[in-house]
This record gives structure tokens, sequence and C-alpha cells, in this order.
């Protein structure tokens, strides 16, 4: 197999580490499983009950039909609206558990949390309509968790989503409900797309896929609140400098990566990591414990306390092949049960914490807010005892490491803008994208996949559209490559923007003070933090009195694969959005399905999808989409 399986380097050069071994990793796994089975890449293999499973003939000269009767349209329909109910199921999980950290912490059930950013809950307060004005913060606090924890409880089908209809443009929100789309309770959209979807309910598939918008709005929500209410727990991010890349694992520290989603853990273990410096020290690691982040727990914890980010998803096995990294300790969602048996193969300590995300082989220390200060001490114990154990003959290490910063939530940017406007921030923005000194705005996001090369089309793609002045957001497992890759640095700016866009780059990068540009590409956060790309949006939207579909705004998911992607892939071409897709999604056994996903959808929330392998030609297709849109404005 080709070693050179990534655009990252470090993990180019680790690879062969593990061959020699003989331990497999994601690619070897891939491998194993090509060709993959036609029928699910086309989505038309149905197991929704145990007449099946049935598949249907794609060319038309076996079965066409499935033993109840469903056919290849509303085979795919189903298929994919599950997907979506997932990706919602699981950032509502993640919402859910922020909601209940906060509300320990009022109850005086989680002594080791408070609220870090006093004036976010005024402002999330006030934007969930709460009157804030005589009460003290923890009756803020109290009534926001109770307006929230409605979204998750309404039974009242009359009335929509709080979270939703308060972040979103009111035309956005008026075209929802139109449309039937918009939910009343994040749990109860999850259990209407399994129920509509059991044998013998929903067969029409335009219906179906109506169903997966609707739910898609849920997910939208779920992740907004996590978002917010994270915020309000840990603090609202601010630009920093770290660094990014395999190379930021220490020699002479108890290295421990946290990875998966969640930052009630990772905040702690960050807090107490500190403490236990002496410790760490007595075991022999002179600087101490070393924390890196990997996938979107790494992007939590970059964004809130400049953290390096070690890798991304599809390269979360790869840092153990340094023989230097001491434990890694996971929370929930893309967390590959793979690592059990690569952690084997070193001293490695793979930690489990949540009870719903447990993987054989690991050890399992439980975590829960009341109790988290304990269990934090007990994993960096863990770590520091694991260390006592390196294995010098294993040690491999990787120079790769870059600067990057991170930071740009929506409170920093208008920050930034308001140094250039103090009364109007959004207007500097605004003019600049008028006059077309920025053409658009472009938001990389989501996974990677190994049915494409590891990183490689979201640095082609936020290569291309920066040189055609596209300004450039990030999230989620693409901020990851994009930081790896050097992009989240002035030098990049320099390097790779066109003239206009490093130009406003540079006289914002001036006004606060920097006296270079800011990044070519602005890291927003984690997944769930996708919201905050909507947040501005919203409010340039709201700015010039249009719905988000009328913006120069484009998403791209170049490397996706999750149902948590499918899900936000959907809400984004529910919110009017034009919509990259890199991978071919398991759709094409029906031309409806597809053809309501590519087009039809346009007509009703504005967004379609665009599927597109080839990066450079999916950076013209999201450049065109944006000149549309411009047209369309008389810009
Ligand atoms: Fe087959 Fe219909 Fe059962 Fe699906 S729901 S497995 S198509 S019989
Ligand atoms: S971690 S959902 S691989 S972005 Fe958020 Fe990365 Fe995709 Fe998971």
């Amino acid at each position: 197999m080709n070693n050179k399986v990534s655009f990252d380097e470090a993990v180019n050069e680790l690879l062969p580490v593990a061959r020699k071994e003989k331990i497999k990793t994601a690619w070897d796994r891939y491998e194993a499983q090509s060709p993959q089975c036609g029928f699910g890449l086309l989505g038309v293999c149905c197991r929704l009950c145990w007449l099946g499973p049935c598949r249907i003939d794609p060319f038309g000269e076996g079965a066409t039909a499935g033993v109840c009767g469903a056919d290849a349209h509303t085979i795919v329909a189903r298929n994919l609206i599950r997907g979506i109910a997932g990706g919602t199921a699981s950032h509502s999980d993640h919402g859910k558990h922020t909601l209940h950290t906060l509300i320990d912490l009022i109850e005086g059930k989680a002594p080791a949390y408070s609220i870090k950013d006093e004036q976010k809950l005024k402002n999330v307060a006030a934007k969930l309509n709460i009157e804030t004005e005589g009460k003290d913060l923890m009756q803020i606090a109290k009534e926001v968790a109770a307006v929230t924890l409605e979204d998750y409880s309404r039974q009242d089908s009359s009335v929509g989503l709080t979270w939703a209809k308060q972040t979103l443009p009111a035309k956005r929100v008026e075209k929802l409900k139109a449309l039937g789309a918009m939910p009343h309770n994040i749990d109860a959209a999850v259990s209407e797309i399994m129920a509509r979807t059991h044998i013998g309910v929903d067969a029409d598939p335009v219906n179906l896929l109506l169903g997966g918008i609707k739910c898609s709005v849920a997910d939208y929500t779920g992740m907004v609140l996590a978002t917010e209410l994270s915020d309000i727990l840990f603090g609202t991010p601010q630009p920093l400098l770290s660094s990014a890349n395999i190379g930021v694992l220490k020699e002479n520290a108890v290295n421990i990566a946290v990875n998966g989603h969640n930052p009630v853990l990772s905040e702690l273990v960050c807090d107490i990591a500190l403490e236990m410096k002496e410790e760490a020290a007595k075991a022999g690691a002179k600087e101490g414990v070393n924390i890196v982040g990997i996938c979107c727990t790494g992007n939590e914890v970059m964004m809130r306390r400049g953290i390096p980010i070690a890798t991304n998803f599809l390269s979360q096995e790869i840092p153990v092949f340094t023989g230097i990294l001491d434990a890694m300790v996971v929370d929930t969602q893309c967390i590959m049960p793979a690592l059990a048996k690569v952690t084997e193969c070193y001293h490695t300590e793979l930690i489990t914490t949540m009870d719903t995300a447990k993987i054989p082989g690991a050890t399992h220390i439980e975590f829960h807010a009341h109790s988290g200060i304990e269990s934090a001490r007990k994993i960096i114990k863990m770590a520091i005892e694991a260390y006592r154990h390196r294995d010098p003959k294993k040690v491999n290490l990787s120079s790769h490491k870059v600067a990057a910063f991170a930071g740009f939530s929506t409170e920093a940017i208008v920050g930034a803008l308001s140094k250039l406007d103090a009364q109007d921030p959004l207007k500097p923005l605004l003019d600049n994208i008028v006059n077309g000194n920025i053409q658009g705005v472009c938001l990389l996001g989501g996974c990677n996949n190994t049915k494409v090369m590891h990183d490689n089309s979201f640095v082609t793609i936020a290569k291309e559209l920066a040189k055609k002045n596209v300004l450039l957001l990030a999230t989620g497992c693409a901020s990851g490559a994009l930081a790896k890759a050097g992009l989240m640095t002035p030098e990049a700016t320099n390097e790779y923007a066109g003239d206009t866009l490093k130009a406003v780059l540079t006289a914002i990068g001036n006004a606060v003070g920097l006296q270079v540009p800011l990044p070519l590409v602005l890291h927003m956060g984690s997944c769930v933090d996708n919201s905050r790309a909507v947040a501005v949006a919203t409010a340039l939207a709201n700015k010039i009195g249009v719905d988000l579909d009328a913006l120069p705004v484009v998403i791209s998911a170049s490397e996706c694969m999750s149902e948590k992607a499918m899900s936000i892939g959907t809400w984004c071409v529910s919110l009017g959005f034009p919509t990259h897709l890199g991978v071919v999604p398991q759709v094409l056994g029906s031309s409806i399905v597809t053809e309501v996903l590519t087009d039809k959808v346009k007509d009703i929330t504005g967004g379609y999808f665009i599927v597109e392998t080839d990066p450079k030609a999916a950076a013209e297709k999201l450049l065109e989409a944006i000149k549309q849109r411009r047209r369309g404005l008389g810009i």
C-alpha cells in the first residue's frame, strides 16, 4: 500500500512505523474493506426489518422492491434521514450534557465548575428574551437552563424551538415554519424520524426528505445551545497563538491526548494537569504534564486555552506510534475503537470516561460533573505511571509542528472588527463584501475520509478560494487539517491570499495591534461550533434585511463521513447555503433523492448540495455559487 496517504507529512512518516510493527491503521482496514459494497454505496440496501435484508438492483435487472414493496427511492430516503437523526441525537446529547453540567452547577452539585463568562450568560439570556435586570447570575443561569430544557421537553407541537427561533433570521424561521420544518422538541424530532422510517410507515421519498430537513433544524439547535452553554461555563474563545501537529508531543513530559468532543471533562483535565506538575517531575518528566488535543475535544481546548492540537480524526491512531504518548483520554463521538488494539502494542493507556462510550480493552474511569476532579486526578496519575513504562526502543519523535492561531469566536470576530468601526462593527466586513474586496465567505468543516487523501481536499480548496479573495472560516476536523498545514497563520495570508483579501486581513490585523494580517483561515472551533458561523451570517443577513440564502456564504465538507456531518450538511442546506460534499453521499441509488438534494431543494430552502470529489473543481463550483449570490444581491 501507498505510504503517502496524507497531505500531512507527519502521518506519512509515522505510518511505516505501524506497518513495521504490523499494526493495522484506518488505511489498512479501508483496504481490507475494498471494494466496498456497491449496494451500500448507492444507499439501496435496507435492513430495517427481518423480512430483509433487501436490496434493489441498481441496473433494473433484478429486484426493484424489497419484500414489503419499498422501492429504491423509499429505501435511500429512509437510510439518509436515519443518518440525520443519528447526527442530531449525537449533537443534542452533547448539548444536553453541557446543559446538565450547568444545572448541576446551579444546584451546587458541580463544585469544579463555575460561570466563566458572565457577560456571555447575560447576552444569551437577552437573546432568549429572558429579563436580566435585578437578577443575580445564578437566577439568570437557572432561567437560561429552564428555557433550554424546554427545547428538549416541550409537548406543544405548535410552538417552535426557542433556540432556533431566537438565533436565526426571522425570515428563515418563517420559511421553516411554512415548510412544517420547525420542530417543537429536539428529542421528538429524532424519535419522529425513527418512527416514520419503521417498516410500513412513510414511503414517500420527498416527504421523508422534508422530515430530514425538520430534524436537521433540531440538529442545528442542539449545536448552537451546546456552543453557547460551553462558552458560559468555560469562557468564550478569544484569539490566541497555539501550535499543531504531532511534534507538539514532548519527549520530557507526560503526554496526554484528549480526544472526542465534550469539553466538560477535558477542561478539568487541563486544570488538574497544572496542579500535578510536581508529581510528573518526580516520575522524571521535567516538563510536567503536556496536554494535547485530537479531533473536536482538541478544537475545544485549543480555542479556549491554546492547548496544541496533535492531529484530527483519521490520523487519531498515529500519535501512539511516536512511543511518547502516555495516555489518550476519550469522551464521545468519532473515537475509533481500533485505538484499543493500537495502544495495546505500546505503553499508552487508553481511558474511556463516559458510560455511553466504552471500548473493550480500554480502562474505564467514570466521569461525572459532581466528582470530576477525582476522575481527572486518577486519569493523570495513570498517565504518569504509564510514562515510567515508556519503551525507548519504540520512540519515534516527530518534528512536525507549526504555529496556529485559534479562538475566532463570533464575539472575537466582531471584537476585531469593532477596532475598525466601534459603532457599527459589521459595517467594515459588509463594505468589503459589497465592494468585492472579499468575494464571499466559505466555512470549511467536517471530517476526514479514507476515500480521499487525508487533509488534502481541505488544503487545496482553502488555497484556491483564498487566491480568489474568499474569507475562510474553519471548524471540526477541517480546522485540524488547516492548522497542521500552516494555514492558520499571518504568513499563510501573505503567501496565499488574493491581494484584496490580504489587504482586508492586514487592515484588521493592524487595527487589533498585531502588526501582521489575521490568519488566512479563522479557526472557529469544533463541529458544534459551526453554529458560530451561522451567528456571523445571521448578523450580516439581519443587518441588510435579507434571509441567509441571499448571502455569498458557502459551506464545504470536502472529507465528510459521519452521521453528524449528514445532519450538519442538511441544516446548512435547510438554512439556505450552497453546501459542498467532497465524498459521494450514499444516495445515488435514487434519482429522486439525488435530484431533490442537488437541485429541487433550492426551490424550498434556497440551499442545495454540490457533490464534487475533485477539490480544485469543487473550489470553482463554490466560487461560482458565491458569484451567483453576489449577482442576486446586485453586487
Ligand atoms: Fe426489506 Fe421492507 Fe424490511 Fe426494508 S423494511 S428490510 S425493504 S421488507
Ligand atoms: S470530530 S464529526 S470527524 S469533524 Fe468533530 Fe471530526 Fe467529523 Fe468527528
